[in-house]
């Protein structure tokens, strides 16, 4: 396999040379932004989505992104193409830039932009055919007044104190709270449960990250499956007393989940509206997106 080739500040470097400062803000503070996209037969899917919330990080911490959204799209797309990928994990990271040892940021004056378009790993078949265990952890969701967690910062070690909690358990991924005890969300996926039929996800200001994928699965389900789809406050009882639940996001796309905390959901296998959302999900996914290549055979 040859050498990954990597955006980085405009130019195409090779995996190897491709190096950030020790000064840069984003390694010292973890100040910065990213966003994980995915590709699927070399369209990139929802780009526009994810430049959206990328715009949107970047005004709330007051970085000033050095590319025009139209230079964003061709330099994914050009990452894409140089890579020679058609099924791929795209990761753009925008980091406050080299500064010095302390913390403020106007001390910055170029952002380091780069762009990892790798092969992705795939989650094993098998959890989407049986679906997961979770637990919930006693990691709390920050509420949104201490660090939104709307921001899709570099600032992910309140995730990862989770993912701690579930490599320790011997579990995939696991369910945070927020300070009220609400459900929020799993360590890089949105929830959902299905409750006589209608879906039931946490509302935004549960203290969330509004996921793509999350609004792609309610605009299906309200649109194409005539399903409700409430955003509501999730209690844990809630949870373990649901027909049926899932994860989405972009690495996991929708994922069922059949126990929490020892609780079988509904009656422990995958479920049949699970199933519809996950066709759907699916078949939506690989049937639009923007092309990478300029002799894609779609476009947006
Ligand atoms: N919640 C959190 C905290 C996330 O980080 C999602 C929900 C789902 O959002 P999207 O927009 O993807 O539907 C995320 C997404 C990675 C990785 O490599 C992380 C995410 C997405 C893709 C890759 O860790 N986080």
């Amino acid at each position: 396999m040859s050498e990954l080739k990597i955006f980085f500040n405009g130019a195409m470097v090779p995996a190897s040379e491709a190096r950030v400062s020790v000064f840069d803000h984003g390694f010292l503070y973890g100040d910065g932004i990213f966003e994980g996209i995915r590709a699927y037969s070399g369209r990139v899917f929802k780009l526009d989505e994810h430049l959206d919330r990328l715009f949107d990080s970047a005004k709330s911490i007051l970085l000033d992104i050095p590319y025009t959204r139209e230079e964003l799209v061709e330099a994914v797309c050009r990452t894409v193409r140089e890579n020679e990928l058609m099924d791929a994990y795209i990761r753009l990271v925008i980091s406050r830039g080299p500064g010095d040892l302390g913390l403020d940021p106007t001390r910055c004056s170029n952002p380091s932009v780069i762009i990892i378009a790798d092969r992705i790993a795939l989650y094993p078949q098998e959890a989407y055919q049986h679906g997961l265990e979770l637990a919930a952890v006693s990691t709390r969701r920050p509420a949104a007044d201490v660090l939104n967690p709307a921001i899709k910062s570099l600032n992910y070690l309140n995730n990862i104190l989770a993912k701690i909690e579930a490599n320790l358990r011997g579990l995939p991924e696991v369910v945070l709270l927020n300070h009220r005890g609400y459900v929020t969300e799993g360590t890089a996926d949105n929830i959902f449960i299905v409750r006589e039929g209608e879906l039931v996800t946490p509302p935004t200001n549960a203290g969330i990250l509004n996921g793509i994928t999350r609004q792609v699965v309610m605009e299906l389900a309200r649109e194409q499956l005539g399903l409700t789809c409430l955003e509501e406050n999730i209690t844990l009882h809630d949870l373990y007393t649901a027909d049926e639940c899932f994860l989405t996001g972009t690495a996991t796309e929708v994922i069922p989940a059949v126990v929490c905390d020892g609780r079988i959901i509904g009656n422990g296998n995958v479920g049949p509206v699970t199933l519809r959302i996950l066709k759907a999900f699916r078949e939506y996914s690989r049937s639009s997106g923007v092309a990478a290549y300029k002799t894609g055979v779609a476009t947006a």
